[in-house]
């Protein structure tokens, strides 16, 4: 990697502190990625991402912003990139996900907050994540209560928006919601000196509706009894998608997906034909959290799908290209976030469903339920999920866990044991 110090410290960044952080991230890296054996060769693109991740794509950035464009972080997947795009800015998901700036989200934030908004507000208060440092503007949102009250404590080091996004879905809520957008819209026209109009709308749709396709295109290729790639490999790429360049993400995904496709044809699989297929569902996994995965395809599992933020509920569901006034494409894109189904809604039986159905389209043996310690909304969620679950016939263990590894040789226990019960001949013969 080129010496990017200079450009550091341009970004007020703690050089210091950081450089403790570039030493462990690529061991960590090594030891989980690129350990793997019979990788797709399209992976390399992702490694070069990774390698560069406090590097090219801040330099990119960095351009964009000497140009006069604005960078915008966010870190839900309610906020519609379509309307950042549109306004000429850079939108970049922030979620941490590192045990690193935990104790840096201690210093504000009380210890039994979830990891993933200790560590994002670490971050930012550390001076030692690039993507913050290059932000004009935070888009926070009324999801869950950490996060909620966590904007009022970063506004005093970076300017917040805050979306307040509905917790029901009535009609009234989906109306709230439209009016959130157009509130963020006219922000970011202000910020940025550009209006938003219905042609420039239009193409951002289209761009993101892409985007969403590709890696749909990429899901579906693990539907397949013989799996082209590991769900290690998919997380990361989904995370990756949360801040690379969109045009160049679409196209390096699809070149991806074609050596899949043909992996798929020619029958090459990166597991044993019986591995137990595990859907993993519950809270987002933001870059380099990569520990459940991890240990469960080191336990002699596969991960097929996650229905999570860092998963389906990303790209699943297309906005409506067809509006013709901006009022339409705003309805659309509501339209379109109001159907996430993140545990934050009351009630959410969306998500159970949609939990059954992608068991059944990605042919699962079981389903693992994953939860970040101190996140109420999906701990309490799996009462309802295991009830229907049970009545489907469906296998679920619930594991809760957050970024450290000191719990993972009980986690190993705890699903290998799973693991074994599972019945991997189901649904083998109509799959093959
Ligand atoms: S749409 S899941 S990205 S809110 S894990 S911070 S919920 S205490 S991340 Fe999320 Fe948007 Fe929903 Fe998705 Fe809170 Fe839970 Fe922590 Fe969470």
């Amino acid at each position: 990697m080129p010496d990017y110090r200079e450009m550091w410290k341009s970004l007020k960044m703690d050089i210091e502190k950081h450089d403790q952080l570039c030493e462990i991230l690529p061991r960590f890296y090594e030891d989980i990625y690129l350990s793997q054996e019979n990788r797709p060769e399209a992976m390399n693109y992702y490694n070069f991402v990774v390698s560069e991740v406090h590097g090219l794509r801040i330099q990119e950035l960095e351009e964009h912003r000497s140009k006069g464009g604005k960078v915008i972080g966010s870190f839900c997947v309610f906020v519609p990139d379509e309307i950042i795009d549109s306004g000429g800015a850079i939108g970049v998901g922030l979620c941490g996900g590192s045990e690193f700036w935990e104790p840096d989200g201690e210093r504000v934030l009380p210890r039994n907050t979830c990891p993933l908004v200790k560590a994002s507000i670490g971050a930012k208060i550390s001076s030692t994540c690039p993507y913050f440092q290059s932000c004009d503007l935070i888009v926070g949102e009324t999801t869950c209560d950490g996060k909620k009250k966590s904007w009022e404590i970063l506004r005093d080091y970076i300017p917040v928006h805050v979306m307040d996004l509905p917790q029901m879905k009535r009609e009234k809520d989906n109306i709230s919601w439209q009016d959130e957008i157009k509130i963020f819209m006219e922000r970011l026209e202000t910020m940025t000196g550009n209006r938003v109009t219905t042609e420039k709308l239009s193409e951002s749709i289209k761009l993101m509706n892409r985007k969403r396709k590709t890696l749909m295109r990429l899901y579906n290729t693990r539907k397949s009894h013989r799996l082209p790639i590991s769900g290690k490999d998919a997380l990361l790429i989904s995370q990756i998608a949360f801040y690379d360049n969109t045009e160049r993400f679409i196209e390096k995904t699809n070149e991806l997906c074609d050596e899949l496709e043909k992996r798929i044809e020619d029958s090459i699989s990166v597991f044993e034909d019986d591995t137990p297929r595990i859907l993993v569902s519950g809270t987002p996994m933001a870059i380099p959290n990569w520990k459940l995965h991890h240990i469960i395809e080191t336990s002699g599992g596969a991960v097929v799908c996650e229905e999570t933020c860092t998963g389906t509920r990303y790209f699943e569901n297309l906005v409506d290209e067809g509006g013709k006034t901006l009022d339409e494409q705003i309805k659309a894109l509501a339209d379109r976030y109001l159907n996430i189904n993140c545990a934050c809604f009351t009630p959410n039986m969306g998500r159970t469903e949609d939990i059954v159905r992608l068991y059944r389209e990605y042919n699962a043996h079981g389903v693992v339920y994953f939860t970040l310690p101190f996140c109420q909304t999906y701990a309490t969620e799996f009462k309802k999920v295991k009830d229907v679950l049970d009545r489907e016939g469906i296998p679920v263990i619930m594991i809760e866990t957050g970024y450290s590894l000191q719990d993972t040789g009980q986690i190993k226990t705890r699903l290998e044991a799973f693991f074994e019960m599972l019945d991997t001949d189901k649904g083998r013969a109509a799959s093959k």
